[in-house]
C-alpha cells in the first residue's frame, strides 16, 4: 500500500466510524430551515451536503482544510528557487488533512508519474474528433472512454464489501489525476497545434511536465504558473456545480470515471468554469469594439453598461456565494504583478477591477460585484502566448480534479447515501403558500 493511500486510510477509517455514530446521535438535530426563494433559487445556502476537501466563507474566500490561499501559498512545499506550490501538496492536505513535508509531496508525485501512462485507444478516441470541437467536449469523452480501466467497477463486479469501497476508489482517483496533464495536452496540441505532440517528461512534477506537454512557453516561470493555477481552482467546497455533479454521480456507486466526466460537463457552463474562456472573449471583444488594445475607464465603464443593457451577464464577476474580491483573483493578480507588472492586457484586467464592481454594485439584485477566479486566468495565460482561450477550461478541469476526486474518496470511505431530495411542482408551492397564509391569517 503507498503511504499516502496508508495514511488516508489511517484518518479516514476511524472517522467512518464516529461518523457513523455521531449522525445516529444526532439523528433529529435540525441544521437549517428552506425557504420558498431557495427552492426556487439554485438550493443557495441550503445545508445539505458534507464534504472535507474545503469550506468557502463568503468574506473570507476558501479555506482548504482550514487553510487560506496565502497561508497555503507559505506552507506547501515548493521546488527549490519556485516560488508557488507544487498542487501535489493539496491534494494531500484535502485527502489527510496535514500540510505535507516535501518528502510527501515528491513521493507522491513520483507515485503520479509511475500512473500517467495513458491507454493508446483514448487518443484514438480524441483523434476521431472534428479538431474544432469544443476542448472541454473532448476532454470529457476522454475521461469516460477511460471507464473501462476501473479498478472500483472491477472490484464491484467481483463482490467487494462495502467498508472496502474506498480502495479501489483511491485507487482510481490517483490513475485518473495522473492521466489528465497528458489528455489535456493532447487535446490542446490536437486542436490548435497541427497535432504536433511533445512527449512527457516524466522526471518532472505533475504541474511541470502538464507545461512541457502544452508547449506554450519553455520558461520556468510557466511552469510556476501552472502550479499555481492547478492550486487554485482544486477545490470550493461541495456545493459548486462541478464538485456536486461530481459527487451526485458518485452517490449511485457510478465510478471516478464517470462521476468526474459529469463534473467536467457541469464546469463547462458559462455561468461555471467555461466562464474563464467568456472572460477573455469579452475583453478582447470590447478592444476590438472600442477600436484600441488599451481602452480607459471611462470606455470600459460604457462597456460594462452596454453589455449590461443587452441582458448579458459581465463574465469573472459576482459569485454564487462570495461577498469579496475572490482570494484566488487576487493570488493570480500578484504573480502577475511580481513578474508582469507591465503587461497590457493583464493591465486592462485591473482597470476592469477598478470600474466594474462599482456599476454592478449599482444594481441592487446583483449580490456580488467583485471579481471571482475566472477574471484574471485568461490574461496570464495570454501573457505567455497561450491565446487558444477555448481550451482554458480544460486547465480549470484537471485542477479541479484534485478536490473532486479527494472528495470522492472521503464519499466512500464514509458510506455517504445516494443523493435524492425530494422535489415539488409550482402547484404544491402554491398551494403551500396559500395553506401557510390561512393558518396565520
Ligand atoms: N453580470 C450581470 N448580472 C449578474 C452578474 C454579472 N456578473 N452576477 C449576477 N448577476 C445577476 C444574475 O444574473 C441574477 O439576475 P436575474 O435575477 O435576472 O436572474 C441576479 O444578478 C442575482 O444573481 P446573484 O444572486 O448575485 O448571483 P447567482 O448566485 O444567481 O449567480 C453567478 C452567480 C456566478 C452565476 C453570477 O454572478 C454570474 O452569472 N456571473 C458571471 C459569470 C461568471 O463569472 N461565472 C463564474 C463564477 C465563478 C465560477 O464558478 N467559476 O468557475
Amino acid at each position: 500500500m503507498d503511504k499516502l493511500k496508508k495514511k488516508f486510510a489511517e484518518k479516514a477509517l476511524p472517522l467512518a466510524s464516529e461518523f457513523k455514530a455521531f449522525v445516529k446521535e444526532n439523528a433529529d438535530l435540525v441544521v437549517g430551515e428552506v425557504k420558498l426563494a431557495q427552492v426556487f433559487g439554485g438550493m443557495r445556502g441550503v445545508k445539505s451536503l458534507v464534504t472535507e476537501t474545503s469550506e468557502l466563507d463568503a468574506n473570507e474566500g476558501i479555506r482548504f482544510r482550514g487553510y487560506s490561499i496565502p497561508e497555503l501559498k507559505k506552507r506547501l512545499p515548493k521546488l527549490e528557487g519556485d516560488t508557488e506550490p507544487l498542487p501535489e501538496g493539496i491534494f494531500y492536505l484535502m485527502l489527510t488533512g496535514e500540510i505535507p513535508t516535501y518528502e510527501e509531496v515528491m513521493s507522491l508525485s513520483k507515485n503520479l508519474s509511475e500512473r500517467s501512462d495513458v491507454p493508446e485507444y483514448v487518443f484514438k478516441v480524441l483523434d476521431t474528433f472534428p479538431t474544432d470541437t469544443h476542448p472541454m467536449t473532448q476532454f470529457s469523452v476522454a475521461i469516460l472512454s477511460m471507464q473501462p480501466e476501473s479498478i472500483f467497477e472491477q472490484r464491484y463486479a467481483e463482490g467487494i464489501s462495502k467498508k472496502d469501497y474506498w480502495d479501489p476508489m483511491y485507487e482510481d482517483s490517483l490513475n485518473l489525476i495522473a492521466k489528465l496533464p497528458h489528455i489535456a495536452a493532447y487535446i490542446y496540441r490536437r486542436s490548435f497545434h497541427n497535432g504536433e505532440h511533445i512527449a512527457p517528461n516524466k522526471d518532472l512534477d505533475w504541474a511541470g511536465n502538464f507545461a512541457h506537454m502544452l508547449g506554450v512557453s519553455d520558461s520556468d516561470e510557466f511552469k510556476s504558473l501552472m502550479r499555481l493555477y492547478l492550486t487554485i481552482h482544486a477545490d470550493h467546497e461541495g456545493g459548486n456545480a462541478s464538485a456536486h455533479s461530481t459527487h451526485l454521480t458518485g452517490s449511485t456507486l457510478s465510478d471516478a470515471y464517470y462521476s468526474f466526466s459529469s463534473g467536467i460537463n457541469a464546469l463547462a457552463g458559462p455561468l461555471h468554469g467555461l466562464a474563464n474562456q467568456e472572460v477573455i472573449k469579452w475583453i478582447l471583444e470590447m478592444r476590438e469594439e472600442i477600436g484600441t488594445s488599451k481602452p480607459n475607464k471611462e470606455q470600459i465603464e460604457a462597456y460594462i453598461r452596454s453589455t449590461l443593457d443587452a441582458g448579458k451577464v459581465i463574465p469573472g464577476y459576482g459569485h454564487a456565494v462570495l461577498r469579496v474580491p475572490d482570494p484566488r483573483f487576487t493570488a493570480q493578480m500578484n504573480f502577475a504583478k511580481m513578474y508582469f507588472p507591465e503587461d497590457e492586457l493583464v493591465n486592462v484586467v485591473w482597470d476592469i477591477f477598478e470600474v466594474a464592481p462599482k456599476v454592478l454594485g449599482e444594481k441592487p439584485k446583483i449580490k456580488s460585484p467583485w471579481p471571482n477566479v475566472d477574471a484574471h486566468s485568461g490574461a496570464t495565460l495570454m501573457h505567455y502566448g497561450m491565446t487558444e482561450y477555448r481550451f482554458y477550461t480544460v486547465l480549470f478541469g484537471v485542477s479541479r480534479a484534485l478536490g473532486v476526486l479527494a472528495s470522492l474518496c472521503w464519499d466512500r470511505a464514509l458510506g455517504l447515501s445516494i443523493e435524492r431530495p425530494k422535489s415539488v411542482s409550482t402547484n404544491w408551492l402554491k398551494q403551500f403558500a396559500a395553506q401557510s397564509k390561512e393558518v396565520v391569517g
